[in-house]
């Protein structure tokens, strides 16, 4: 963990190796395709995004979902990031199509008071291998530590070229954005978005989910989904 913790505070983000099993890959790969395929933003929440394949909603989707944004350390690095008791914004899924899907840098929300204390933290989850040539995310190391708007020559931009499995933790504040994808090689990746407890969601999670899966939830699923006073 020391070492994740001090890229988070350092960088910005950190690479977190072998978190998603080979069979759990080959079911997320498959898993993904139908959910893309069946997504509606009426029923799921939140617009498509164009030039990419995408999928909000994901904790409705089957029980594997009820529980991945809770494994180890994944969570406990956005416990460090957000607090003891911050909750899931919403757990989507991104792949940018052939020629598509060069994303500006952006933060997930302005910088809060203090690069230590961020108010949003995401994890990237990388469903297929992901290099320069598929749609890699890209990040400023270091930025989540001023307010600097992002440099129009994407100076200082590194990308993560890494194996599915691996997942990348940042604290929200920092530059990043998925690249282009011109190979059309496929480029699967899940974000389980967490922000402070007492901010508001990014999928009220209370309006959406269906009331057989909250049945199944674990009591720290259902606190972590901001479910307590369903
Ligand atoms: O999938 C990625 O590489 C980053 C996605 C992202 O930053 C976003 O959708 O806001």
């Amino acid at each position: 963990m020391r070492g994740h913790i001090e890229n988070l505070d350092e960088n910005g983000f950190t690479i977190v190796h072998g978190v998603v099993t080979e069979d759990e890959l080959l079911f997320l790969r498959d898993a993904m395709d139908h959910i893309y395929a069946t997504y509606d933003p009426e029923r799921d929440g939140l617009r498509r995004v164009e030039g990419s394949h995408f999928a909000s909603n994901l904790v409705n989707k089957g029980s594997f979902f009820e529980s991945i944004f809770l494994r180890h350390p994944i969570y406990a690095l956005v416990r460090y990031l957000l607090g003891e008791d911050c909750i899931l914004s919403s757990l989507n899924s991104l792949e940018p199509l052939k020629g598509q899907g060069n994303q500006r840098l952006h933060r997930d929300l302005p910088p809060g008071d203090s690069p230590q204390e961020p108010i949003v933290a995401n994890s990237l989850w990388a469903i297929d291998d992901m290099d320069r040539d598929n749609g890699a995310t890209r990040l400023i190391p270091g930025s989540h530590k001023d307010s600097h708007p992002p440099p129009d020559d994407e100076e200082g931009v590194i990308y993560a070229e890494i194996p599915a499995g691996d997942v990348i933790v940042t604290n929200a504040h920092v530059l990043h954005g998925a690249s282009a994808n011109p190979s059309g090689r496929r480029r699967r990746v899940m974000h389980g978005y967490f922000t402070k407890n007492g901010l508001s969601q990014q999928l009220r999670q209370r309006e959406y989910l269906l009331p057989e899966v909250f049945a199944r939830l674990s009591p720290l699923a259902r606190k972590v989904l901001a479910l307590d006073s369903w």
